[in-house]
């Protein structure tokens, strides 16, 4: 694999979890951000593409991780596991303090190269997907946008999926779009590939 020239994906652990910008580690690591809907399957892309079972808790319980929790991989380059968005029955306030959270590293932190944003290949992007895609471009951040659960829909239509989250995105064409399967590791190295070339 191309990516184990340049780092080891299984030398991989957890660094620690973050509310606030003190907390963030102090140094000039290359970051990458995993943003989207609790239930996405983003546990489950950081697992696969570190080839570890249980490393980003893959939870039933959707929204119940609500810090930043930074992942270390081969002292050369972090993941950024932003807390799924969209969790019906946070608060008010609870969504208030998590989206100052996410912007507050979003905009603000030097490391981040760019966003891993994940989407439901078999849904339309919801509004809090399209408003986090707004956000990035918004901002220039660069976006690789990740389809998830792909083996949950038949090859023939996968074309047709793909249009239609890009439409609802109003997506860019110089954007990254990967159709990724966790089960089936469909777009792994194509996800690797995209990252590396972010560093
Ligand atoms: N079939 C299928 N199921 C997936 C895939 N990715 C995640 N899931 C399932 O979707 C649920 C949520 O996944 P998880 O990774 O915890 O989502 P998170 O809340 O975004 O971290 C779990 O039951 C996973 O097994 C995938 O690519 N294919
Ligand atoms: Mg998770």
């Amino acid at each position: 694999m191309a990516e184990e020239i340049f780092l080891n994906t299984h030398n991989a652990s957890i660094l620690l979890s973050a509310a606030n910008k003190s907390h963030y580690p102090q140094d000039d690591l290359p970051e990458i951000a995993l943003a989207g809907r609790s239930n996405v399957g983003k546990s489950s892309f950081i697992n696969c593409l570190l080839g570890r079972k249980n490393l980003a808790r893959t939870s039933s319980k959707p929204g119940k991780t609500q810090l930043l929790n930074f992942f270390n991989i081969d002292d050369k380059l972090r993941f950024v596991d932003v807390p799924g968005y969209g969790y019906a029955k946070v608060s008010k306030t609870e969504r208030a303090k998590w989206g100052k959270m996410i912007e507050e590293y979003l905009t603000s932190r030097d490391n981040l190269r760019a966003v891993v944003s994940l989407v439901d290949m078999r849904h339309d992007p919801s509004v809090d997907d399209v408003q986090m895609y707004e956000f990035l471009k918004y901002y220039e951040i660069p976006v690789i946008v990740v389809a998830t659960k792909a083996d949950k829909i038949p090859r023939g239509k996968w074309n047709k999926h793909e249009s239609a989250i890009k439409k609802k995105l109003n997506f860019d064409k110089n954007d990254n779009f990967i159709v990724f399967s966790s089960e089936t590791r469909h777009g792994y190295d194509e996800a690797w590939d995209t990252i590396l070339d972010y560093l």
